[in-house]
């Protein structure tokens, strides 16, 4: 049977939840599409999210991996195309520590292309009502830093396909902020539930549209 890893981290600038966590946490040890799924934790801290990523790659072996992050201000489920070489922390990490303009790995190539099916993602996702959108930058924060890190990893843990997607705010994370768009943990849930059903699906993604003008 295979495998699927999600994971999402712990909370961060000061917040009591992560969206990630909460709701990549309600699937774990679901089976969906005939993969039976787990859900890690990840520190919200610069190197130590990427040594318990290691960690989960090396005791789980998933076939898919699916890293989840909150994005919030953002009104959609976002798949992310791409991770960058780049760290660039705006706000301290968990641990305190800020790196400013800091290649991930230097030396490395400047950006890797995600592997999971994220226009059919986004299709699929669209179909049943959810909004999404494909997005082109999972920022310079931990989770990019983690995406880059996976991307890295692909080959050498032989995992068929692996990418991030990034979600909105809860709605009671919204309500303390005022102002700002959320989406229901049910309806997060049920997007990674599509979204782990259309990666194991497919091969090959869809070749639909999903650039942006700007
Ligand atoms: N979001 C942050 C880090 C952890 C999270 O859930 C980010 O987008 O980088």
């Amino acid at each position: 049977m295979p495998t699927v890893l999600l994971t999402g981290f712990e909370p961060f600038d000061g917040d009591t939840i992560n969206p990630s966590w909460e709701c990549v946490q309600a699937l774990h040890g679901t089976v969906i599409a005939g993969a039976t799924v787990v859900a890690v934790q990840l520190p919200c801290v610069f190197g130590k999210s990427i040594t318990a990523l290691r960690r989960a790659l090396r005791q789980h072996q998933p076939d898919i991996v699916i890293a989840v992050g909150q994005a919030g201000g953002r009104m959609e489920i976002t798949p992310e195309r791409v991770a960058i070489n780049l760290d660039d922390a705006r706000i301290p990490d968990n641990a305190g520590k800020r790196p400013l303009d800091k290649a991930i790995t230097p030396g490395g190539p400047a950006a890797y292309f995600s592997t999971l099916p994220i226009k059919a993602i986004v299709a699929a996702l669209q179909a049943q009502g959810l909004p999404a959108s494909i997005s082109h930058s999972a920022g310079t924060f931990v989770c990019n830093h983690v995406f880059y890190a996976l991307m890295a990893l692909q080959e050498q843990h032989k995992i068929r396909s692996c990418g991030f997607m990034h979600i909105p705010f809860l709605p009671e994370q919204a309500a303390r902020r005022g102002a700002v768009p959320s989406m229901s943990a049910n309806d997060i849930v049920r997007s990674l539930r599509i979204a782990i059903e259309t990666s194991v699906q497919r091969k090959k993604d869809l070749r639909a549209a999903g650039g942006t003008t700007h």
